[in-house]
C-alpha cells in the first residue's frame, strides 16, 4: 500500500517552532474541517471505518498514535509520533487508531464537512467495495 507522508517545514528559532498548514501548497485539497482529538482513555481504539470520498490529513501534534491502514489488499501499522509530519489519508482505506499516548492530540485536516453517509462502517461492505 502507498502511504504518503507530508514533511511540513518548520520555522524554528530561538523562541521554539512553528508549523503552518495551507491548502494547495503543504496540505493537497481544499481544507473544508479541521478536528483534533486528546484525552484518549488508555487501551482506546477509534475509527474502524473507511471514507467512499474523504481525504485526509492527519498529525499528531503532541504525543503519538499507532494507525492500522488496510486498503482491503495490504495492512500497514505504523506509529505517528512527530508535529513534522503529515500522514494523507485517501479514500477507501480502513482505519484503526490505537495506543495513544496520554498527552496524544491528533488533529486531522478534511476536505469536506462532516456527512455521516460518506462512511463505511462494515468491514465486510468495505472489503466488497474494495474487492468487487
Ligand atoms: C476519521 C478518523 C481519523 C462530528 O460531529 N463531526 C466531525 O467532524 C467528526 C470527525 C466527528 N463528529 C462526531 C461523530 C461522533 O458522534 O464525533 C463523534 C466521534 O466521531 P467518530 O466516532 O467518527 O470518531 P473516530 O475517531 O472513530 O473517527 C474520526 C473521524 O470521524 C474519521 O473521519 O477518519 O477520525
Amino acid at each position: 500500500m502507498n502511504i504518503q507522508f507530508l514533511q511540513l517545514q518548520t520555522h524554528g528559532d530561538d523562541r521554539g517552532s512553528l508549523i503552518s498548514l495551507e491548502e494547495g501548497k503543504n496540505i493537497p485539497f481544499q481544507v473544508k474541517r479541521v478536528y483534533y482529538m486528546f484525552d484518549t482513555g488508555q487501551g482506546v481504539k477509534r475509527g474502524y471505518h473507511a471514507h467512499k470520498s474523504l481525504k485526509q490529513v492527519a498529525v499528531a501534534v503532541r504525543g503519538s498514535c499507532r494507525f492500522l491502514l488496510d486498503d482491503g489488499k495490504e495492512k500497514i501499522d505504523f506509529r505517528l509520533d512527530n508535529p513534522c509530519q503529515g500522514l494523507l489519508i485517501e479514500s477507501f482505506v480502513w482505519r484503526v487508531m490505537y495506543d495513544f499516548s496520554p498527552d496524544c492530540v491528533l488533529m486531522v485536516l478534511a476536505d469536506s464537512l462532516y456527512d455521516e453517509a460518506d462512511y463505511v462502517r462494515d468491514y465486510a461492505t468495505f472489503q466488497s467495495m474494495v474487492n468487487p
